[in-house]
């Protein structure tokens, strides 16, 4: 493979030696951090996954790294390499993301809804050499497609490629990802193979996937300074300590649960990660009254179907509960003011992104502004730039589109120059595509986007993605994606399509020919609105915002 650096945008100089001289950018990787960890507090709990029955100390978690660290070396695999990590929210994901971090193997964050379209092109993109998989998950066969996928990625990397299985059904040619993650022989000797060849810390830690605007999803690379920095700098803004219990609901690869705190910035924090396979609410409640969790984090959606079960069934369960992160779509007013009422904790808003920036309310902040505002940014030389479509700054108090710079946004995305001449200003700002405005005590609110982005529930879904999917079915002229208002998701994808002259075609056709294709059900289309044809602007494009008008009344009449 292609050495992550040749890809890879910088930060330039000048504010290299900022970020470092203020401390924001610690020189440490994120694998030696933990370990640290382990070593003052090796008798504490790190880490459960009550549903397999794991409970691991943060001694036993670091050596479980180490050892599964020195096994994937063992396989054939050295640092720089890349592994495709799709799995469910267990133990195993933890032990494999420490020991990827300690070993300088470089984890890309695949969500567990992704199939063969997102899967192959992640690896080809990442020139992964290994995937890590569950057998089954929620009815589907991920080991069959890893295998499948294996002459795919070998065209491009030439390389051997590692299916590494959790679970009891093992195929041939899998390796026993429960195994690689157990015990080892000799923890004395992982460690100390690791502790003299930590990665450096300015090397990629971690690829995230972009929230989706082009046709495929790209690849954010993450270095360990900026990253443990986006850890360690959230749990100060969640009040995490030592103390602190955090449930992880979310699907654990993305960026909110993995590092916002999450489940990095926990463990730094010496505190305790609970594993959770899906956030719905009777098991939730449970493991937090079970677990005694006092952090979490969750998408508006979600939000909303906890303060309904706690209005049905009380809130004696979620009594240990402090702090309710809310973030990943716009939460409604109404709702966040019901959380502390309902659920007796104290919300927290957040406004972030695979891509760095991430925006708190202080769990100081009065009621108003928690549930009312995004927040802030974290760090003080977060840099943040509300501007027109020329790319000057707004007056104060209008809304206008985002663009950030700081010490945990990378300047560009991995591998993608064209896409970043778009995304990133030539001095490097990234442009979000938020419009957001900012109210006279500095905190932001997201008023809406200027990016082709459907977002279903905190689900990001690329309209270009859908389209393009879409094209390759022979009835179909023309075709847009958009959004359409849902009170339970905040928005959901419509299709509004031009179909070819005495042809026709339906939503459950359209819907049968994605799964054929394998993508995400997420991004399947749950509308469908047959037309002549497709208004267009002034220069010629798809009139996005008439089509979601359209869609809107449509549905606002049919109401
Ligand atoms: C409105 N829109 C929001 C919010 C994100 C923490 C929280 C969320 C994400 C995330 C994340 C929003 N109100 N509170 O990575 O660490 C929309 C914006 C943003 C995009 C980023 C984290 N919080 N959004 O959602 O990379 O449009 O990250 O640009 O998935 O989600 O999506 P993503």
């Amino acid at each position: 493979p292609t050495p992550i650096a040749d890809h890879t945008v910088p930060w330039p100089d000048h504010a290299v030696r900022e970020y470092v001289a203020k401390g924001y950018w610690a020189g440490v990787a994120l694998g030696t951090l933990l370990r640290e960890v382990a070593d003052r507090r090796p008798d504490v709990p790190a880490l459960v996954d009550p549903a397999a029955g794991v409970r691991l100390t943060h001694g036993e978690l670091a050596d479980r790294a180490d050892a599964a660290a020195a096994r994937l070396l063992d396989l054939g695999m050295s640092r720089g390499d890349r592994v495709v990590v799709q799995l469910g929210n267990g133990w195993e994901f933890v032990v494999l993301t420490v020991a990827c971090l300690r070993a300088g193997i470089v984890p890309v964050m695949a969500l567990p809804a992704h199939r063969r379209t997102e899967l192959a092109h992640l690896a080809r993109h990442a020139e992964a050499t290994a995937i890590a998989v569950p057998d089954r998950m929620r009815e589907f066969d991920h080991q069959g497609l890893a295998h499948e996928l294996a002459d795919d990625v070998r065209a491009v990397t030439g390389g051997p490629w590692h299916v590494l299985v959790a679970g009891d059904d093992l195929g041939q040619g899998s390796v026993d990802l429960r195994a690689l993650c157990g015990p080892g022989e000799d923890p004395h000797a992982d460690r100390a193979r690791f502790d003299a060849a930590a990665p450096g810390s300015r090397d990629v830690a971690v690829f995230l996937l972009s929230g989706g605007t082009t046709g495929l999803p790209k690849l954010i690379a993450r270095t360990h300074d900026d990253y443990a920095y986006n850890a360690r700098r959230s749990s100060e803004m969640a009040g995490i300590a030592a103390d602190a219990v955090y449930l992880v609901g979310l699907p654990a690869g993305h960026n909110f649960p993995l590092a916002c705190p999450g489940i990095l910035g926990t463990l730094l924090a010496g505190g305790r990660v609970v594993m959770l396979p899906s956030p719905e609410p009777v098991r939730a409640f449970a493991t937090i009254a079970a677990e005694g969790v006092t952090h979490t984090a969750v998408v508006p959606a979600v939000a909303a179907r906890w303060l309904d079960h706690a209005v049905e069934h009380g809130a004696d369960q979620v009594a240990s509960l402090r702090v309710l992160q809310v973030g990943g779509a716009r939460l409604a007013d109404e709702l966040a003011r019901r959380v502390r009422p309902v659920l007796g904790c104290t919300l927290q808003q957040v406004f972030g992104m695979a891509e760095g920036l991430l925006n708190f309310t202080r769990l100081d902040d009065d009621e108003e502004v928690a549930c009312t505002t995004q927040g802030r940014p974290m760090c003080p030389d977060d840099e943040v730039r509300l501007v027109d479509e020329l790319d000057q700054d707004v007056p104060a108090g209008e809304p206008g589109s985002l663009l950030t710079r700081g010490p945990y946004t990378p300047r560009g995305y991995y591998k993608a120059d064209e896409q970043n001449a778009r995304a990133f200003t030539d001095d490097g700002w990234y442009r979000s595509g938020d419009i957001c405005r900012r109210t006279p005590e500095g905190n932001l609110v997201v008023e809406g986007r200027d990016k082709d982005m459907i977002n279903r529930g905190g689900e990001k879904i690329s309209a270009e993605e859908v389209e393009n999917l879409v094209y390759q079915l022979p009835a179909i002229a023309q075709v847009a994606a958009v959004a359409m208002p849902d009170p339970a998701l905040g928005e959901r994808v419509c299709l509004y399509v031009v179909p070819r002259p005495g042809g026709t075609v339906t939503l459950e056709e359209v819907r049968e020919a994605m799964e054929r294709i394998g993508v995400a059900r997420f991004k399947l289309p749950e509308h469908l609105v047959l037309v002549d044809e497709l208004a267009t602007t002034k220069v010629g494009k798809i009139d996005k915002k008439a089509l979601r008008a359209d869609i809107a009344e449509r549905l606002g009449s049919a109401a």
